[in-house]
């Protein structure tokens, strides 16, 4: 039986099967973008806004953090970043009389999907202790209810502000010096939740979290592994570089539980050939278990070291630490273990592995597949072993590539949001602002909850995201964000966090990067950093969704005069009044961004340095490239029960849901799905069709439930199953989480299915 939707509310969770598409993009593609960018948005405003996504004068698709090629196409957008633009652009409006029609406890009962269908906020909103509703409230007292809670706490540090990936540089470098001047490192992210073992891994072994490839370096290379990614639903645009590479020779092997539709066939909707047959993309494809990949990478670099030759010998003797400790764990690897461990046949390893000895250019693409598990940065840490071994950092067509999630992710990271900043960072403020940061480390996502439940924190306040719908374990976030003194959101959408608050409630509406950013010196624009570390402009040309919104960058800065007062000596007004000058104090605090007002002015943009791509540095601990020898980890499977992976279907954007199909994995209509193998379904009696309700296992004891799923038998990996987020966040624990860098374990749940007793 079909679970009910939430009262009130029109959206009907009816999952409906289709057919498993092989190919992405396509005619088919063209088709729903125009539809529901018209939708939103209507004819005349779609084709001038999506002329302008991603082209030199325009601004910066907030959809994903993929790169623009140099040669910009006339359309240089995709499905997916044409959807993520209309949400932004819509013309349907959230007004007062809304908030005056709902009250907060009806919203609560609201489905993401429907609040975000609401469209765009109009007015600064407060909720008052006790009150039902949201009122309308002027900016200077919004500002006030905030300067009031903040006095009021005992420490600085019992405040949080939280960053989602679209804010630009200008306005995350203003919110961390804010935060900074306060004195709190508490600047949780959400990279806390996404490429955080990325970054852990990289900076111990490279030196630098970020990737090492350009563009350019995909399309020379001979083999790329995309591993734990699926770009057709999530990086659209990444799937023309790979067809691009492999029409210049290069070979793909993809590694994933499943079959995902546009890593099989891409129909480039840019050239008419591409429209009618398309390029196959794959040439291997490893089917393997959730948490197989440090096992799969750990034996081919065994395998490696046995064949004679493959060792980029010079390279390992020359630039790297560890080889020694990490060839005696590798030798260790065991055919056995590793075909239980990733559930693959001893065949298609050996053809990978000859692939990669044939390879003399190897790039490995990954994203959160690998990044969100227990054992996510050992496993991260044998992929970069993998390139090491062979020389594959710092030479053209080689490297690694983490590929990034929201659109400026990574560039908030590099304007110092991070809760453990560097001291050099810390350094350089201190130095350009006088004043001492604070130098403690402050709380990251799963921190924060924590802190907010046990009531060390009291003021929570968010630039951008929906903290309590994308954070785990959802009834112990929800209640930890009900204790809270205040909760404070900077946002575009309506969403689920501005329904589950503190005491008191402030939504701030803020313009989006469509549109027209107009202060006292101009129009202004905006920075962002892509996920190959290349800085360019992003200048929205609409009319803002209401005169009453302030930009980001302007809400920091007044939040500040009114918080810091006369006792800042930042100039908060003249940041305000024109973001250049915001620019040139990021010139002198951030390395890479010297002349920073200069160089943005190219089109193009400019690329940050990376010292391991660009001189073959690595400015590490040892000084070298780190191996590392960690033992193999793979999650273990109780009898009776299914590893479940919590991932994104095609028709969202994280917790903001554009429409309910997933067209390539052939579901219509309804989210609560969950996918399993049919052998496994076979083996539990699960009927294809039947419904069931999630139960996670975890070794507090807690039961946590997510009922009504409709059985989808789908060709995942045995043991595994598939459903999406954020309707299963409350099954993660919220210490179910990776080593060393915290990030919610939300690729390997393990649960068993309970059958409605209605079934
Ligand atoms: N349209 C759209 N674009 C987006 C987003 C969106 O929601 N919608 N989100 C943005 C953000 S913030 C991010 S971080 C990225 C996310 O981009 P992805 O990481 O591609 O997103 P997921 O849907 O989480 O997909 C995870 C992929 O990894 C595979 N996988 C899961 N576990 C394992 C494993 O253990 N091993 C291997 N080898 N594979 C595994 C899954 O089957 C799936 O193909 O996309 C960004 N772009
Ligand atoms: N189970 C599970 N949980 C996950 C993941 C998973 O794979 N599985 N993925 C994790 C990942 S990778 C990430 S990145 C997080 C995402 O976590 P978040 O970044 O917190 O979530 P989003 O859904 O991207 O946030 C959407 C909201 O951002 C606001 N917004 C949009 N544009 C703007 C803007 O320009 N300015 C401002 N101020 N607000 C804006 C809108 O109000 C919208 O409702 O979720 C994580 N949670
Ligand atoms: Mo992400």
């Amino acid at each position: 039986m079909a679970r009910k939707s939430p009262k009130g509310d029109p959206v009907q969770d009816a999952p409906q099967v289709a057919e498993v598409q092989h190919a992405a993009a396509g005619l088919p593609a063209i088709g729903h973008t125009l539809r529901v960018a018209q939708q939103q948005m209507g004819v005349r405003r779609t084709a001038l806004t999506l002329l302008r996504v991603n082209q030199k004068d325009g601004f910066d698709c907030p959809g994903c953090a993929w790169p623009e090629p140099e040669h910009r196409h006339k359309a240089e957008f995709c499905e997916n970043g044409a959807k993520a633009v209309a949400e932004e652009a819509t013309l349907r409006r959230v007004t007062p009389d809304f908030f005056a029609a709902h009250p907060v406890a009806d919203l609560a009962t609201r489905s993401g999907y429907w609040l975000g269908q609401q469209g765009r906020l109009t007015h600064p909103m407060y909720l008052a202790e006790g009150a039902e509703r949201y009122e309308p409230v002027s900016w200077e007292r919004a500002f006030d209810i905030i300067g009031e809670e903040l006095a009021a706490l005992d420490s600085p540090d019992e405040s949080v502000y939280y960053t989602s990936g679209r804010t630009s540089n200008e306005a995350a470098f203003l919110y961390q010096l804010f935060a900074r001047e306060l004195g709190t490192n508490n600047l949780p992210d959400c990279s806390n939740m996404c490429h955080e073992s990325s970054g852990s891994a990289l900076t111990e072994t490279i030196g630098i979290g970020k990737g090492s490839v350009l563009l350019e370096d995909l399309y020379q290379s001979d083999l790329i592994i995309v591993a734990g990614q699926n770009p057709g639903t999530n990086h659209p645009r990444m799937l023309s570089a790979l067809e691009k590479a492999k029409n210049n020779g290069a070979k793909i092997i993809t590694v994933n539980p499943l079959p995902e539709a546009g890593l099989e066939r891409f129909k480039n909707p840019q050239t008419p050939q591409g429209m009618i047959k398309g390029t196959a993309l794959t040439d291997l494809f490893l089917q393997i278990r959730l948490g197989g990949d440090q096992a799969l990478f750990r034996l081919l670099n065994k395998l490696i070291l046995e064949t004679d030759g493959a060792v980029d010998e010079e390279f390992v003797r020359e630039h790297t630490h560890g080889y020694e400790a990490f060839t005696e764990a590798a030798r260790t690897a065991d055919w056995d273990e590793t075909l239980a461990a990733t559930g693959l046949e001893r065949e298609r390893i050996e053809e990978a592995l000859a692939m990669v000895l044939a390879s003399k250019r190897t790039v490995v693409c990954w994203a959160m597949g690998l990044t969100q598990h227990k054992h996510a940065v050992p496993t991260i840490r044998e992929v970069v072993n993998f390139l090491l071994l062979r020389g594959n950092i710092g030479r053209p067509g080689a490297g690694v590539c983490p590929v990034r999630g929201h659109s400026n992710v990574q560039g908030d990271r590099t304007m110092g949001i991070f809760e453990r900043p560097a001291p050099a960072f810390l350094d350089a403020l201190e130095k350009e602002f006088g004043f001492a940061p604070p130098r403690e480390h402050g709380l990251d996502v799963v921190r924060a909850i924590e802190a907010l439940r046990d009531g060390k924190a009291k003021v929570f306040f968010a630039m951008g995201g929906n903290f309590v719908a994308a954070s785990p374990d959802t009834d112990v976030t929800e209640a930890a964000m009900r204790k809270a003194r205040l909760t404070v959101h900077v946002s575009t959408k309506l969403n689920r966090s501005h329904a589950v608050t503190g005491a008191r409630a402030l939504i701030l509406p803020t313009l989006g990067r469509t549109e027209r950013d107009l202060q006292k010196s101009g129009e202004q624009f905006v920075t962002v950093e892509d996920s190959m570390g290349m800085v360019h402009a992003s200048r929205g040309r609409l009319e803002p969704a209401s005169p009453h919104l302030l930009s980001e960058p302007a809400i920091v800065c007044r939040l500040a005069r009114r918080v810091l007062g006369p006792g800042s000596a930042t100039p908060w007004e003249e940041f305000e009044k024109d973001y250049a000058t915001v620019r040139d104090r990021i010139a002198r605090v951030i390395p890479g961004f010297e002349d920073f007002n200069a160089r943005v002015a190219d089109p193009a943009g400019f690329a940050l340095p990376h010292a391991p791509r660009d001189e073959r540095r690595f400015p590490t601990a040892t000084g070298k490239a780190n191996f590392t020898a960690a033992p193999v980890e793979f999650p273990a499977l109780p009898k009776g029960r299914l590893l479940l992976q919590t991932l994104r279907s095609h028709d969202q954007y994280n917790t903001t849901i554009y429409g309910l199909d997933d067209r390539y994995r052939g579901i219509k209509n309804g989210r609560r799905v969950v996918l399993v193998n049919p052998d496994d379904a076979r083996e539990l009696s699960l009927a294809d069709g039947s419904y069931a309700d999630l139960v996670s296992e975890w070794k507090d004891g807690v039961e946590r439930r997510a009922p009504g799923f409709r059985i989808v038998h789908y060709p995942t990996a045995r043991g595994c199953a598939a459903a999406y987020y954020p309707e299963t966040n409350v099954l993660i624990p919220l210490d179910a989480t990776a080593d060393t860098s915290n990030t919610p374990a939300s690729k390997s749940v393990v649960v068993r299915l309970e059958q409605s007793a209605t079934d």
